[in-house]
């Protein structure tokens, strides 16, 4: 069973909206290339067998860890790395690049149903060598790709500027287009159960494309398919986190959505984004990651700005707005981390030790 670490992590607390003693802070893509260690690792070792192998997605999952008072870990892994379970030919150059595209309802079919156990077992296994290594009160996201974004990759075939051939895919042929995101919303709600029932803690969702889609066509394909994957895991107990990149666009239909957290980007302020959710859910984010490239001095005013603009009411979680660039400098970082815990600690008055 799934420790009781609700009562010890602050990033748990938050995300349930009930008072914290300081703001959670973790960091978007934490592990990996900014790091000298991840490289160095990297230079000996390829991705997929990073991902593929247990002990060094544990060793990689931990290395922010080690630098950093984060407050979570995320598993070191891919969004794409399930899809080879289903049968997908999958390479990463460093991108994900799949060797054919999916573009016809019989290939759509032909995907296989994924059974993590089976098709993923060394996820699995990473997640239990993560939580046996890392403190009770630092608890494991498991992640999976949104639909959409993965539907992205399967039909470009390879990262494109704006996805063009994925959109029009879903002009020219939208009853396939449905059933592709209808089995990956199916898929991914597995993989996140069995990333929970393995140990993970909190379960993200990462919807980096979505922004690309106009209102109506965002709810009906990306929305939808989102929202069939987060209501199958309602019952797991866990918090949920919805990430959608660009949403500026879309925060009233992400309102609806069926989970505790939703991850934003950082082109809207936060306070808009807490009156355009409502009440009832925590936010996630939303320095820009281009912000870590400022002086020490202008990177606090940065991080500050964020802080205020979440405003004293319970339920923020600090992050990047999206991954942090492999430029990046880890001092910053480090600074970043100090910064927010510092500041949020003495900016509330009512803050309370976790009971
Ligand atoms: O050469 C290398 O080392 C591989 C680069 C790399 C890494 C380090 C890829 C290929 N994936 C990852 C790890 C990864 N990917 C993590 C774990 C690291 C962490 O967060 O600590 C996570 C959560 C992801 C998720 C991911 N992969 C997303 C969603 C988040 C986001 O940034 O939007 C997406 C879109 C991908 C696709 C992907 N995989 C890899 C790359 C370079 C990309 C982006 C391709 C593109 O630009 O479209």
């Amino acid at each position: 069973m799934t420790a009781p670490a609700a009562e010890t992590s602050v990033f748990l607390a938050a995300c349930r909206r009930r008072p914290v003693p300081y703001t959670p802070i973790w960091i978007m893509r934490q592990a990996g290339r900014y790091l000298p260690e991840y490289r160095q690792l990297r230079a000996k070792v390829d991705f997929e067998t990073l991902t593929r192998t247990p002990e060094l997605a544990a060793e990689v999952t931990l290395q922010p860890l080690k630098r950093f008072a984060l407050d979570a870990a995320i598993l070191f892994s891919d969004i794409m790395t399930p899809l080879q379970g289903m049968g997908v030919d999958l390479s990463f150059a460093p991108g994900p690049v799949v060797r054919e595209p999916l573009r016809t309802l019989a290939a759509i079919e032909a995907l296989r149903e994924l059974e993590p156990e089976r098709d993923v077992p060394f996820v699995l296994e990473s997640i239990r060598l993560v939580r046996a290594a890392v403190p009770r009160d630092v608890p494991l996201i498991g992640f999976a790709g949104g639909p959409f974004t993965l539907f992205c990759y399967l039909v470009c075939g390879r990262p494109e500027k704006e996805f063009e051939t994925a959109r029009a895919f879903l002009y020219s042929q939208p009853q396939a287009s449905l059933r592709l995101l209808e089995r990956l919303a199916d898929a991914m709600s597995a993989y996140l159960a069995a990333q929970a029932s393995a140990g993970a803690q909190a379960l993200m969702l990462f919807e980096s494309w979505a922004g690309l889609l106009a209102p109506p066509a965002f709810e009906r394909f990306a929305l939808h398919a989102a929202q069939r994957t987060l209501a199958a895991l309602r019952g797991t107990g866990v918090p949920r986190i919805y990430y959608v990149n660009q949403a500026g666009a879309l925060m009233e239909a992400v309102a609806g959505v069926d989970a505790e957290v939703i991850g934003v980007d950082w082109r809207v302020p936060l306070d808009q984004v807490r009156r355009r959710l409502g009440p009832d859910k925590a936010v996630q984010g939303n320095l820009d990651p281009a912000a870590l490239f400022a002086s020490a001095d202008e990177l606090e005013r940065q991080a500050a700005r964020v802080l205020a603009e979440a405003g004293p009411a319970p339920g923020h979680i600090f992050n990047l707005g999206h991954g942090i660039w492999p430029q990046a400098d880890p001092q910053a970082v480090a600074r970043l981390v100090d910064y927010v815990h510092d500041r949020s600690a003495r900016a509330a008055p009512a803050a309370k030790a976790l009971s």
